[in-house]
């Protein structure tokens, strides 16, 4: 049955809660965990599900997600398989930028048209979990449902910032509210003891939706609601068959900043919660680098992706992506350092040297705690980042500063001595 289905990733609205790590580059783009990019997350989920035709729509192209999608996702000639970005476009009849989730799935219909399907999967593009959506699918049918959604038990603490649900006994969705403020304690519903443990009593939506394919365009076409959450939802709640598919496994918006951040450091847990090293692997370009040669460096609950040259003093509670370099006696605390696109030469290294110019990567006798260092950057000698007392919020040159996270934006030069 998953042979039926397409799978659209709404790769990112404008970005703007991930900035400055989405200033260059589109949302699905962005690294995580040392090696991956966001979209690797729902494209996996898809591939484990045997769901194999997926487009990731996005706002802007970005020369890097196109290079890391080809790059990554190879099929079979003798396949109908694809992974397919659509970018907001211009049309004779839209303007361009996609208005919402629901509009950016609408503008993007006349693509599915040549294809064979009869359900259609829309996931977002920023959340971190693996699930088998070949379970949902078969409950949706086993039910006769119209649409099914994806919902998780979350406590009260979170419920604004989610769609939430009730449902009767057999798991149909009877009302919804898209991210309630205030006064929603009889949104309540019936959990397992487990969740009740933990205060998760509310249903909240998970974004993940399967919609039957007539009644995505019946609902899509002849009108311009914008979001599946506001508008597309709670009307199709009425008069259509709309079923809770329940999930309580790990699961957590990547979102925002401060949710990106934990969940990368989370990964360092000695059990983590979303488990790297299990048998359905997050697929990723293979990129055929280098061991990573290490020296001198006390290494404590963190993670090194391959192609780095480290030489620091420690490193700990930190995720260190692919290719960094980092100088000798530099301590490294609580951060996720992204790595870089190529390696300088040793040419480039001696004149950089000669010249007091930083090399690419982190320098020597730096101390960074608690930041986010982009892609392809210049940290000099003795810099100190985020070492004191908390700093407010602020966007500068080289750098934003959002929850007391520093943000060291891409290709960014930081002279030696700097203090942050
Ligand atoms: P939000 O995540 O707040 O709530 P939204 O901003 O609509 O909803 O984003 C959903 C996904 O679509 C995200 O991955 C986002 O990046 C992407 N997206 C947003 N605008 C887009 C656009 N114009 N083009 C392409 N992609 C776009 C939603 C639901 C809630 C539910 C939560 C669960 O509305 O009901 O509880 O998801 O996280
Ligand atoms: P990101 O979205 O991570 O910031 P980019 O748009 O910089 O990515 O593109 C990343 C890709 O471009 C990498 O896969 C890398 O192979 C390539 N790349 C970027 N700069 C260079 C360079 N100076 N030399 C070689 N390859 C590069």
């Amino acid at each position: 049955m998953t042979s039926k289905v397409i799978s659209i990733v709404l790769g990112g609205g404008q970005g703007s809660r991930l900035a400055p790590l989405t200033q260059t580059r589109s949302k699905p783009a962005v690294p995580i965990a040392g090696k991956y990019r966001l979209v690797d997350i729902p494209i996996s989920n898809c591939l484990h599900s045997n769901i194999s035709r997926i487009f990731v729509l996005t706002q802007f192209n970005s020369a890097s997600l196109n290079k890391h999608i080809k790059n990554t996702y190879h099929f079979s000639t003798f396949s109908t398989a694809f992974v397919d970005i659509l970018a907001a476009e211009q049309t004779p009849t839209s303007g361009g930028w996609f208005q919402g989730t629901a509009d950016a799935v609408r503008q993007s219909l006349h693509h599915l048209a040549t294809h064979d399907f009869d359900y259609v999967l829309i996931l977002s593009g920023d959340q971190l979990y693996q699930m088998d959506f070949a379970e949902m699918i078969q409950q949706h049918i086993d039910k006769g449902a119209e649409i099914s959604i994806a919902t998780i038990p979350v406590n009260a603490q979170d419920v604004p910032g989610f769609g939430i649900l009730k449902t009767d006994e057999n798991s149909m969705i009877t009302s919804f509210i898209e991210k309630p403020k205030a006064n929603f304690e009889s949104w309540a519903s019936e959990v397992s003891d487990e969740m009740k443990e933990q205060g998760r009593i509310y249903l909240a939506s998970m974004g993940i939706y399967l919609f039957n394919r007539d009644l995505l365009y019946e609902l899509l076409e002849g009108n311009d609601h914008p979001d599946f959450g506001k508008e597309i939802i709670p009307q199709s709640i009425e008069g259509h068959k709309v079923m809770s598919y329940q999930y309580e496994g790990y699961w957590t918006d990547i979102g925002t900043i401060p949710s990106f951040f934990e969940a990368n450091l989370g990964l360092t847990d000695d059990i983590p919660k979303f488990n790297l090293f299990n048998k359905n692997q997050i697929y990723t370009r293979a990129r055929m680098l280098p061991p990573t040669k290490i020296s001198g460096t006390l290494i404590d609950r963190s993670i090194i992706a391959d192609g780095c040259i480290i030489n620091a003093a420690h490193i700990i509670h930190s995720i260190i992506g692919i290719r960094t370099r980092i100088g000798v006696s530099s301590e490294i605390e609580s951060c996720y350092v992204m790595g870089s696109d190529n390696y300088q030469t040793l040419e480039e290294i001696a004149f950089a040297k000669e010249n007091n110019l930083p090399i690419m990567g982190i320098g020597d006798r730096c101390t960074i705690k608690n930041a986010i260092i982009d892609k392809n950057t210049y940290i000099g000698d003795d810099v100190k980042i985020n070492c004191g007392d908390p700093l407010p919020d602020g966007d500068f040159p080289t750098h934003t500063v959002t929850d007391g996270i520093v943000i060291v934006k891409k290709r960014a030069v930081i002279p030696s001595g700097t203090i942050i």
